[in-house]
């Protein structure tokens, strides 16, 4: 087996790599651990007995020892952790008005309180590296042949395509459940499920940079999200990051679990339900680690995707350093296109075109076992206006159910980019004939601009679903 470091990437299970384990409930049992061995049962915390061990918020933590990425608040001339208690920092609104703000995060609260600890352990004492949930090594596991449901997954794209946006609505509950006046009691069951999602989100600071500005600004609007709270601003254009600036969600175990009868609706099932019956599918997948029962081996309950949100700089030069060791490790290249480029709905809107930057990248990954490449169409909803009613329902049929086209998405979208003249799209048609390209994903969040109170997303749980290969279509 094969684990690495999700903050550097590097193998952890390798020989002379170590990682030391802090376990939030219980500070006194924090040790370092080898995984070079057969024994991975040193990642559990033994005095947890419950699956909660590893939820991304009340779990085990890890730091790799000798990582590149660092605790924002390591002090290195003090050769110690000092997390403020009040972290605040300056936040540019929409408006253009500054605000200073406060930061309240779990994330936060778990530096706090393993710098609290440092003193009573010496272990704890760390060189600078950033502490991970330790869920997140787990989604870099490589074992055959059950499947991993767990996944890394690299978003490439030009600037402002929509990577951060969209790696942002998968950590939240309103990236899941669509529209909120489309909710009904049905929902209900499914909302429970989601209501066990956790993240995390990590961006390493730069150097030079004396806080950790961009971090704190993505704790604070993850935060507000949480709470359904009015976020000021989307984040700006992300800062290049190597290995990136992660973004993961932790699907926890189903606190009660139910039986996946209570949402199956028969044949004439209605777009939310069919909606619901996808997400119902994750949960239960979710549910069958539960019950794999019998592995000796340490392994979570949860399930992960962890997103490596890219800047767009590094799609735009396709040997970029960065973008060749990521692809070297993830599960998933997804390669983003903006809706508003395709000639068939009046496009191209960007200069260069992103379909013309997505042939051009997904040319450049260089197929290996384990390997999936997909192409994300983001910002669906700017295609509704040219393509009228008939083809907007399409489009929402699609986020739930392939049938709605031939073909799926990926049916779609060849069967439009057969119709145009444009060089670019041709080569993408190409690539997409040659099953150069595994799968196509339609996504649009509705509430960004002007922001809505509850900004909600579309297509997403689709995308995570196969992410994590489960087969949602498996009884539709
Ligand atoms: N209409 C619409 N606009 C979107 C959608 N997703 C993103 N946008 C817009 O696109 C802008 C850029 O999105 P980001 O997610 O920040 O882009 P990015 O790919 O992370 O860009 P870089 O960080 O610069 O590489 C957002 O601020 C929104 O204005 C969507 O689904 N629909
Ligand atoms: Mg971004
Ligand atoms: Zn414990
Ligand atoms: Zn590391």
């Amino acid at each position: 087996m094969i684990l690495r470091c999700p903050l550097c990437l590097k193998q952890v299970t390798d020989s002379g790599e170590k990682l030391v384990r802090f376990c939030s409930r219980h500070p006194g049992q924090s040790v370092e651990v080898e995984l070079s061995g057969p024994d991975y049962g040193a990642l559990a915390c033994p005095e947890c007995q419950d699956g909660d061990a590893d939820s991304f918020l009340h779990g085990v933590f890890c730091r790799h020892v000798g990582c590149v990425a660092k605790n924002p608040y390591w002090k290195s001339t003090e050769r110690r952790v000092v997390v403020p208690q009040t972290v605040r920092f300056s936040l540019l609104g929409g408006a253009g008005n500054v605000e200073n703000v406060d930061v309240r995060h779990w994330e936060l609260s778990v530096l706090r309180s393993i710098a609290e600890s440092q003193d009573d352990n010496p272990i704890l004492a760390s060189s600078g590296e950033m502490w991970f949930p330790v869920a997140l090594l787990w989604a870099s596991r490589r074992e055959a042949p059950q499947g991993k449901k767990a996944a890394l997954v690299e978003l490439s794209g030009p600037k402002s395509v929509g990577k951060t946006v969209l790696a942002l609505m998968a950590l939240d509950y309103e990236g899941y459940v669509g529209s909120p006046n489309q909710r009904d009691p049905l929902t209900r069951g499914v909302l429970t499920r989601l209501a066990n999602l956790d993240h995390f989100v990590f961006e390493p600071s730069r150097e030079g940079e004396t806080s950790p500005d961009r971090w704190n600004e993505l704790l604070y609007l993850r935060s507000l999200m949480e709470v359904n709270e009015q976020i000021p601003n989307w984040p700006a254009h992300t800062a290049v990051s190597i290995p990136g600036n992660i973004k993961a969600v932790y699907f926890g175990p189903p606190r009660k679990q139910q039986g996946a009868n209570g949402f199956s609706t028969g044949t004439s099932e209605t777009f939310v339900e069919q909606f619901l019956r996808a997400l119902a599918q994750i949960a239960r997948a979710i549910a069958e680690i539960l019950t794999g029962g019998g592995h000796h081996d340490w392994r979570p309950r949860g399930s992960v995707v962890c997103f490596y949100d890219t800047a767009g700089e590094q799609s735009e030069d396709p040997g970029h350093p960065g973008l060749m060791r990521l692809d070297d490790k993830v599960d998933v290249v997804a390669v983003l296109v903006d809706a508003q480029d395709f000639t068939f709905v009046g496009g191209p809107r960007n200069h260069p075109s992103t379909v013309a930057r997505a042939v051009q990248r997904l040319r450049g990954v260089r197929s290996r076992e384990g390997l999936r490449t997909c192409v994300v169409i983001t910002k669906t909803d700017t295609m509704f206006a040219a393509l009228g009613e008939k083809g907007t329902s399409t489009l929402t049929k699609l986020t739930v159910d392939p049938s709605a086209h031939e073909g799926g998405a990926r049916g779609w979208l060849k069967y439009h980019l057969r119709r145009t003249q444009n060089d670019e799209e041709q080569a993408l048609l190409q690539l997409l004939n040659q099953e150069e390209v595994d799968d196509v994903f339609l996504v649009w969040t509705v509430g960004i601009e002007p922001i809505a109170k509850v900004p909600h997303s579309f297509g997403i749980a689709r995308f995570v679903a196969w992410c994590l290969e489960l087969d949602v279509d498996a009884d539709a």
